[in-house]
């Protein structure tokens, strides 16, 4: 019960503060030592989601994150709280994605003693989080998490930790409530924008790049009407396809993994390349093979909201400091040439794009995964989001599947397994109007897949495909490549996925042919449940383009 006397916990002062923030969604696994935070919430309009796992729990909330643009806020409990929760601060850092997790802290006066569960927050966080601390003021709770919410949001996003000793959440103060904050913006230069203008009128073959994050609903529009106007192909990012959409006449395809060689040879063939938002990182960058380090043949500008990427990797004719939603809003103020010399490439590269994405390659065995995802577009609405974790299954998903609207698409920038399931469950939690699918493999789903309980009792109907091949199959492939016919620790003997999904009190359905998808696709929706799909396919299905077989053979021919 909160008092009346003009005080409050330090524990409400932090739940007002959220309130204030806009705050709507928490995720969290309970523990004792965050007790009076908890009962905060108790009076507070902000839907707590009880996680199974703290995993999942701070993969939920960072997917949120990553679909909003507002910080994700996750709370776990002290020492083994926090370093489950530690996978979702790793993507958060490698996916630029706002996110706060709170964590409990033992009593001040029992501090280095190495209490129960004690940890140094700032230690085990400090190379991970964009920032990491402890509160030990209550009189301090407005700042501190003021700041939290600038940080996680300012210049490239990322992760917050903030540990919260449990004497401390106790101890009643009066004191005033900080404003919310807004992400601040930083806008590119006049000369900024006209050196650029210039560059795009001596541009021959110019080519727009895209990833990040900071993006908007707004800003993905106005990017779409600037290559229109400028008739430019545009390529995304890693896992950032839905910053474009795909039917959009200039989308030119991802660089992603497994990427169409045509459009790696576009990218190599750029007299200028402008990348907006994105860091061109390992695996856009095909192992940082694509462009030359440090200076890129290309003319090349980087657009990114902080500095400390700007020349990092790779050095920019045009370094511009912009978060992408101003970036984007500025393009408005740009004109084109009057002839535009590239517009028939554009096409192409489009034209490319649909030839690369239209019908899946013929695999071994009953079930092609390629043809699922294509008889699955077909049936999603727009809006619908696709999530995905780590593992070979996702290079169909990411292949076959047109993203077309921004938010559309959720998966590890960071690579990390696991991810699939707790993205779909927080999305589907704040947005339950979308549909929301989510593709695993069966390695990946078993890493967060107990959280398919908390779709159940919150009654989200998710829908999961689990891809089941009976391995770690990336880890295979690159076995098969690098030391053939040498099998270690890579097979799976798995469950029966669907039966699980009904001991959870889910639907569940298995696919052992590609017709059987759509249907049991579809019996899953009408059921109105969480579902999970189990889809078997053949081990020899390995990549879209080559079996588990013609890898290890081509390894051992010494290729
Ligand atoms: C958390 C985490 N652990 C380990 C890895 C290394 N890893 C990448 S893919 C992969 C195997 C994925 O197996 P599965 O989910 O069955 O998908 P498949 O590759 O068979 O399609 C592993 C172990 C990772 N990326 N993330």
């Amino acid at each position: 019960m909160r008092a009346n006397d003009g005080t409050r916990t330090a524990a409400e002062v932090l739940v007002d503060q959220l309130v204030i923030q806009g705050v709507r969604h928490v995720f969290c696994v309970p523990g004792e030592s965050y007790l009076a935070a908890l009962d905060a919430f108790h009076d507070r309009k902000i839907e707590l989601t009880v996680c199974r796992h703290e995993s999942g729990a701070a993969i939920m909330a960072e997917a949120c994150g990553k679909a909003t643009g507002r910080p994700g806020i996750c709370f776990v409990t002290r020492g083994p709280g926090a370093t489950n929760a530690s996978a979702g601060v790793h993507i958060a850092r490698q996916d630029s994605t706002p996110f706060i997790l709170f964590v409990g802290q033992v009593a001040r006066d029992m501090r280095e003693r190495e209490a129960f569960q004690e940890l140094d927050y700032r230690a085990v966080f400090g190379t991970i989080a964009k920032w990491a601390t402890e509160i030990d003021d209550p009189a301090r709770i407005p700042e501190l998490v003021s700041r939290a919410f600038y940080v996680a949001t300012g210049g490239r996003p990322g992760p917050v930790v903030m540990a919260l000793p449990e004497d401390m959440l106790v101890e009643r103060v009066a004191v005033p409530d900080a404003p919310a904050c807004e992400p601040i913006e930083t806008w590119p230069g006049a000369s900024d924008m006209s050196r650029l203008q210039k560059l795009l009128w001596a541009a021959k073959r110019p080519m727009l790049l895209v990833g990040g994050s900071r993006w908007s609903q707004t800003a993905c529009a106005s990017l779409a009407r600037f290559a229109e106007r400028f008739a430019l192909p545009v390529a995304t990012t890693f896992r950032r396809a839905h910053l474009m959409a795909a039917d959009h006449p200039c989308y030119a395809g991802d660089l992603g993994i497994g990427p169409s060689p045509k459009l790696l040879a576009r990218v190599k063939a750029a007299d200028l390349l402008v990348l907006i938002g994105g860091r061109l990182g390992e695996m856009p960058s095909q192992g940082y093979t694509l462009l030359d380090i440090p200076q890129p043949r290309q003319t090349f500008v980087h657009v990114f909201p902080a500095l400390e990427e700007l020349g990092r990797v790779y050095r920019p004719h045009l370094a511009v400091n912009a978060s992408p939603t101003a970036f984007a809003a500025s393009l408005e103020g740009l004109q084109p040439p009057a002839a535009l010399p590239w517009r028939s490439e554009t096409a192409a590269a489009h034209a490319e794009f649909l030839a690369w994405t239209d019908k899946a390659t013929t695999v071994p065995g009953p079930v092609n995964l390629g043809e699922i995802v294509v008889a699955l577009r077909a049936k999603l609405p727009a809006d619908a989001v696709v999530c995905n974790g780590a593992g070979n299954f996702s290079v169909w998903v990411h292949r076959y599947t047109r993203y077309r609207t921004y938010g559309s698409e959720l998966a590890p920038i960071s690579g990390s397994m696991g991810y699939g399931v707790p993205a779909a469950i927080g999305m589907k939690r704040v947005a339950p109007e979308r549909t929301v699918v989510a593709f695993t493999g069966d390695g990946d789903f078993l890493m967060t897949g107990q959280e398919f309980a908390t779709a159940v009792q919150y009654a989200l109907p998710v829908i999961i495909i689990v891809v089941d091949n009976a391995m770690y199959g990336t880890i295979r492939m690159h076995q098969e490549r690098h030391y053939p016919g040498r099998v270690v620790a890579t097979a799976l003997r798995n469950p029966d996925f669907a039966a699980y999904a009904r001991a959870f009190g889910g639907f569940g359905a298995t696919v052992e042919k590609t017709g059987d998808f759509l249907p049991a696709f579809e019996a899953a929706q009408k059921s109105g449940q969480p579902a999970i799909l189990h889809v078997k396919v053949d081990p020899e299905a390995l990549t879209p383009a080559m079996s588990l077989s013609a890898i290890r053979e081509k390894a051992q021919a010494g290729g």
